[in-house]
């Protein structure tokens, strides 16, 4: 009773409100009121802001303690959460009542926002896609905790060199203490890394010796939309299991004394920075099974505590494999079945298959995992054996099924022969996983006739499936684009929660598209946020953008497939045309401006190098009297999470133009369109569905089609047509460049060569069309009110793309879980 008597809610009134704040500037931060600033009013709001969170976390955690569900856990070694503050403010309901008191305290919610920094542990659409299904998760009231790596640098900060070379800095977002993680000091587990081990039966084995490494709980409140229910995200940390060696300390080596603890420590350090490839470097194979391990260990033993056999273990969890990043996993629960829990072959077996779920996110053969033997075998010497043994018996099934056909078992093998032999992660994930899926229409499709063809053969078409991907609409429009989620409220006359949580009835705008005056509203918003991107332009960079003008957007990873090289010298090809017209005739043209935002990983020289030209073309471009007032041309330094969120609000049409077949999904698309701009796509990835809802008139596609795209490589290779004959306005283009126009002569060769000469990605075959595509655009653009209507219906029909579909679409057909509402307190 006196604990019962002890327990509160927090109180939300804005006097309230504004004591918690002033509480935590005295108490948590020991700070003054004389002489607070924007950053310290931040960190004690958030703290605040925490408090209402850790109440709502903890009756969701008990409620799943009472009430023993299923549960599911996302392992992902990505999650780009962005900022937390205003996300939990809506969220929770918040955001008035604060933005009240924090005004009464002499501060302004927006500028105490603007203090916290993006947790950027991510690199782009994966890592982004498992923090929309958290918030899912949490919204729709699953019982779905992720589970990642507590970086201590995240993606690195992108610094444009005045020669337009990118250049990298570490990105220590942790320096000003993080309000949104508790440490769980407690929460520890030891994670084994080298050592021999020993088989002792035919499938029981024992791993000894080598580098023992603690694991750390911090947990990450993930409030839900419209509900108490509040999720757990545990990232885990490494420590060196002790301090330092004290023998060599004493002897005086120092370097030996401290070299363990800082290999330890080094396993967290740092995010990997790259996109779609695969380095097989020891670092990160260590990240991947330290987490692995450490996830598993904490399921196991929450799984433990409720006294059940783990024959049972499928019944109370699933497992979401995000990409082939975790597949270590299933040798891992391998291993502590048969060596720890002394388990059978055939049980363990069943158990594994039955708890995993594998997503792919890419096709492209660069980034599908593969790990060296030899590695494996040093660092994890127990696991490579039992590798082997899942090999052997599947590949002995393969063999009843298929007899004789030996290049089949080649080629389904786990490992691949070569020097050195390497394991296909994906061909484990696939067979250790009860489904599998893509995240796309097509690229499921793709992942089913293509990289694992001979799995759905064996093991029959029903375990391989589709799942699109999804956004979630409360970051990605009520808090990106408050006052379009204001209008879209009072149109549609419900209360904001019911849209937002079902986002299908969007439908209800479409009604409107004739009417003029809410047309008018809706314009005059876009026109708002293209100029609050302008003021960003201009505080950042001190460039002063035209908001009169047509608003372009590229935003997503620098990479060849996804052809921002195509864009560039789209621009280009679009100034030179305009060079060449009379001032007359160049009056008829409509103004544009171009902007691009995204990083190339650190190593990728032909992504630096686009980059490099981008920004070299915006500064002749920009400065160029003739042109100026009808192209302008951004390149956005440091994408990220918090910009994102300014720039899609204000796009009019944004480009998704990946060559066809090699964009998984993409969900930056889905982005732009629930915010109501138009798109410019290749028919790829999620621009297909979104094409069938919103219509194919309102969107703008062009290129060639994925099945003709090997016939064209192939052509490429073995049929090659100058390009001076095959597609004379791209020659025209690249000759400026090599010509030096825009930069010393020559610095382009070898990114123009990858065109010139291969051309893997296409873009002589699809420059024509793409060209073809943007005049359509213009002409779109030229009819406002026609064009408004599209941006309308476009948002309209958006309700498929909400990541609580998603989430909800894996939490009924693969995970078998259901909503656990935290129930009202007696
Ligand atoms: O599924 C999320 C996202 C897709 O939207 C993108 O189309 C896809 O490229 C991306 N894939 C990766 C693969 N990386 N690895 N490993 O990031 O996934």
């Amino acid at each position: 009773e006196v604990w019962q008597a002890g327990l509160r809610g927090v109180d939300q009134d804005v006097p309230s409100i504004t004591k918690s704040i002033v509480n935590h500037v005295q108490t948590s931060l020991a700070r003054q009121a004389y002489n607070l600033d924007d950053l310290g009013a931040y960190q004690a709001a958030a703290l605040s802001v925490r408090d209402n969170l850790l109440v709502n976390w903890n009756e969701t955690q008990l409620n799943y303690t009472r009430k023993n569900p299923k549960r599911a856990y996302y392992l992902s070694l990505e999650f780009l959460m962005g900022r937390t503050l205003d996300n939990a403010l809506l969220n929770l309901g918040l955001k008035e009542q604060y933005r009240d008191g924090i005004k009464k305290l002499g501060f302004s919610v927006e500028d105490i926002l603007d203090k916290e920094r993006d947790a950027a542990l991510g690199n782009g659409g994966l890592g982004r896609l498992a923090a929309c299904y958290l918030d899912s998760g949490s919204s729709t009231e699953l019982p779905l905790w992720g589970y990642g790596l507590r970086y201590k640098y995240g993606i690195f900060q992108q610094l444009i060199s005045p020669e337009g070379n990118q250049l990298e800095a570490p990105d220590p977002w942790l320096d000003n203490q993080n309000p949104w993680e508790l440490p769980r000091l407690d929460v520890t587990y030891e994670v084994r890394f080298y050592g021999h081990a020993e088989r002792l039966s035919d499938s029981r084995g024992v791993w000894q010796g080598g580098q023992e490494v603690l694991a750390v709980a911090y947990d990450v409140m993930i409030p839900g939309y419209g509900t108490k229910n509040t999720n757990n995200l545990r990232l885990w940390e490494s420590k060196p299991k002790r301090g330092f060696d004290l023998n060599s300390f004493n002897a005086g080596n120092y370097e030996a004394a401290v070299a363990s603890s800082n290999s330890a420590d080094a396993i967290t350090s740092v995010l990997y920075p790259n996109d779609h490839t695969s380095f097989g470097k020891e670092l990160r194979l260590k990240q991947q099974y330290f987490w692995t391990a450490a996830s598993l260990a904490d399921i196991i033993r929450r799984f433990k505590q409720q006294g059940k056999p783990l024959k049972e273990l499928p019944d109370f969890v699933a497992i979401q494999l995000n990409d082939t990043h975790p597949t270590l996993a299933i040798p891992e629960l391998m291993r502590i079945l048969l060596d720890e829990e002394d388990l059978n072959w055939e049980q363990a077996w069943s158990i594994v298959t039955n708890v995993f779920f594998y997503t792919n996110h890419t096709v492209l053969p660069e980034a599908l995992e593969k790990w060296p033997v030899p590695l494996i075998e040093h660092v994890l010497p127990r696991h490579l054996q039992i590798i082997y043994d899942i090999n052997l018996f599947f590949l002995q099934a393969v063999e009843r099924k298929f007899p004789g056909d030996r290049d089949r078992l080649a080629r389904m093998s786990l490992i691949e022969e070569g020097q050195p032999k390497q394991v296909r992660m994906a061909h484990l994930a696939a067979i250790g996983s009860r489904k599998v899926n893509g995240v796309a229409e097509l690229h499921s499709d793709l992942v089913r006739t293509t990289i694992l063809k001979d799995f759905v053969e064996f093991e029959g078409s029903s375990k391989y499936s589709n799942v699109t991907n999804g956004i979630t609409p409360r970051r990605w429009l009520d808090q990106c684009n408050p006052e379009l989620s204001d209008l879209i409220t009072k149109t549609l006359k419900l209360d904001k929660v019911v849209w937002l949580k079902d986002l299908t009835k969007l439908d209800g705008l479409l009604e409107f598209t004739e009417d003029a005056a809410f047309r008018k509203e809706w314009a005059a918003i876009k026109q708002r946020n293209k100029e609050r991107l302008a003021n960003y332009v201009q505080t950042t960079l001190g460039l002063t953008v035209r908001t009169d003008a047509m608003f372009d957007v590229q935003i997503k990873r620098l990479h060849e497939y996804k052809r921002q090289t195509l864009n560039i010298l789209g621009v280009i090809h679009r100034y030179l045309t305009l060079k060449g017209q009379s001032p007359e005739e160049r009056k008829k043209a409509n103004p544009r401006v171009v902007f691009f935002a995204g990083k190339a990983a650190p190593a990728y020289y032909i992504a630096k190098l686009t980059i490099r030209l981008i920004v070299n073309v915006a500064r002749v471009i920009n400065a160029d009297p003739d042109t100026k007032d009808y192209l302008q041309l951004y390149f956005l330094p440091d994408y990220s999470v918090s910009l994102a969120e300014v720039l899609i609000p204000a796009s009019d049409i944004s480009q998704h133009i990946s060559t066809a077949g090699t964009e998984a999904s993409g969900t930056s698309n889905m982005k732009f369109c629930l915010n109501g701009g138009l798109l410019l796509g290749t028919v790829d990835g999620a621009n297909i569905e979104i094409a069938e809802e919103v219509g194919e008139s309102n969107v703008f596609f062009f290129g060639h089609l994925t099945p003709a795209v090997e016939d064209l490589r192939y052509q490429h290779l073995y049929h090659p047509v100058p390009l001076e004959e095959k597609c004379p306005t791209l020659h025209r283009v690249l000759e400026q460049v090599s010509a030096g126009l825009f930069d010393d002569a020559d610095i382009y060769e070898p990114l123009l060569n990858t065109i010139r000469q291969n051309d893997y990605y296409l873009l002589t075959d699809d420059f024509d069309s793409y060209i073809a595509a943007l005049a359509m655009v213009d002409e779109a653009y030229a009819d406002k009110e026609e064009w408004t209507k599209k941006s309308i219906r476009t948002t309209a029909k958006m309700g498929k793309f909400s990541s609580d579909r998603a989430i909800l679409d894996y939490a009924e057909s693969f995970w078998n879980i259901e909503p656990i509402p935290v129930t009202a307190k007696k």
